[in-house]
């Protein structure tokens, strides 16, 4: 059976974890400061995203106030097993507090990405692919994870052009994006300007738009499921020979992406890590 979490936190568990008394939680309540809703049996009851961002803008360093296992210190198991829950559940205002949280906390962006979300992303995979997860928990989670990635976005990055442009699509049949979502996202913190295409984009207007931007340094491409051979070779070898006429180097990743595809000249360089990705990002004056 599935252990979830109650989206609300009691006056009590404020109080415990503000270090103050439950008096003061209700005061905080009633004076509008702290938002609450009522049971109806007149019981307050608080959204923890709400008490989280009413702890920040008072001062609270989280690391002091969350309970242990999802303080920024917490070990990586700890911090996947509360995404998962809270992905299920749809809780994208929770989700998007704790990794914003992790960030300011001082956590690589590549590193969670890496750590937490695609192991909690492969886990509820497969637990779909069994069917301890129906399709709608699997949707639900997929839909969490994107809305709170576009707007922890918006809430990160500055948008700078220092590195030049980069592309990122996934092609034609590929409906995946939550790993190019990322990949752009290490792209934007390294100060690339992301042209983010999204999934099932045409070849032929791939193609276009690098005509377009002939200026653009990275293509990057992310694969989640197998491409037959001789549809791979088809898709490919002109995204290739069109990246390299302009100068562009031709990047893939994701998880159905493989490293052979360097040795038969398909791509410059497969990624399954984007702790790699940036390592290079950083290195290479691509
Ligand atoms: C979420 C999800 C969906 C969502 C996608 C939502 C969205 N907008 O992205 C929806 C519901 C649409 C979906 C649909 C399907 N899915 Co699905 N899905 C998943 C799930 C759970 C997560 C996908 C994901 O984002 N993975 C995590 C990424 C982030 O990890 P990654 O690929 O390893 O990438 C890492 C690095 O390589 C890097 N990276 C990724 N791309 C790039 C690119 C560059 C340039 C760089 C540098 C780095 C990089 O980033 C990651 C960081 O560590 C996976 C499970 C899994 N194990 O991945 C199944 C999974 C991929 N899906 C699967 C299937 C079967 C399907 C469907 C066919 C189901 C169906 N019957 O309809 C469809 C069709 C999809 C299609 N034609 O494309 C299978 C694929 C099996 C296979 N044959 O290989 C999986 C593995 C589930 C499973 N265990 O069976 N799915």
């Amino acid at each position: 059976m599935q252990i979830r979490t109650s989206p609300y936190w009691s006056t009590r568990q404020v109080a415990e974890l503000l270090g103050v008394t439950e008096t003061t939680v209700k005061r905080w309540a009633d004076a509008q400061k702290l938002p609450c809703v009522r049971t109806p049996g007149g019981h307050r009851k608080f959204l923890p995203h709400e008490v989280l961002a009413f702890a920040r803008a008072q001062g609270y360093r989280l690391e002091a106030i969350l309970p242990s296992e999802i303080a920024p210190s917490a070990s990586w198991e700890r911090y996947r097993e509360w995404l998962y829950r809270w992905l299920i559940d749809g809780d994208s205002r929770m989700v998007g507090e704790q990794l914003y949280a992790w960030i300011q906390a001082g956590h690589e962006l590549a590193t969670l990405y890496d750590e937490v979300i695609t192991p909690v992303l492969e886990r509820i995979g497969s637990e779909w692919e069994h069917g301890v997860l129906s399709v709608a928990e699997e949707h639900v989670a997929s839909n969490t994870l994107l809305e709170v990635l576009h707007s922890l976005r918006q809430r990160t990055f500055a948008p700078r052009m220092e590195r030049g442009r980069a592309i990122c699509a996934a092609l034609e049949e590929e409906q995946h994006m939550l790993g190019l979502v990322m990949a752009a996202h290490v792209l934007e913190s390294e100060g690339f300007l992301v042209d983010f295409l999204g999934a099932r984009t045409p070849l032929s207007d791939l193609l276009v738009w690098l005509q377009r931007h002939p200026d653009s340094r990275l293509l990057c491409l992310s694969f989640s499921m197998p491409v037959p051979e001789d549809r791979l070779r088809a898709l490919l070898s002109p995204i290739r020979d069109a990246a390299h006429r302009y100068g562009a180097r031709l990047y893939a990743g994701g998880r159905a992406a493989d490293p052979r595809w360097v040795e038969q000249d398909l791509v410059d360089r497969v990624f399954h890590s984007l702790r790699e990705f940036r390592r290079i990002l950083v290195g290479e004056a691509v």
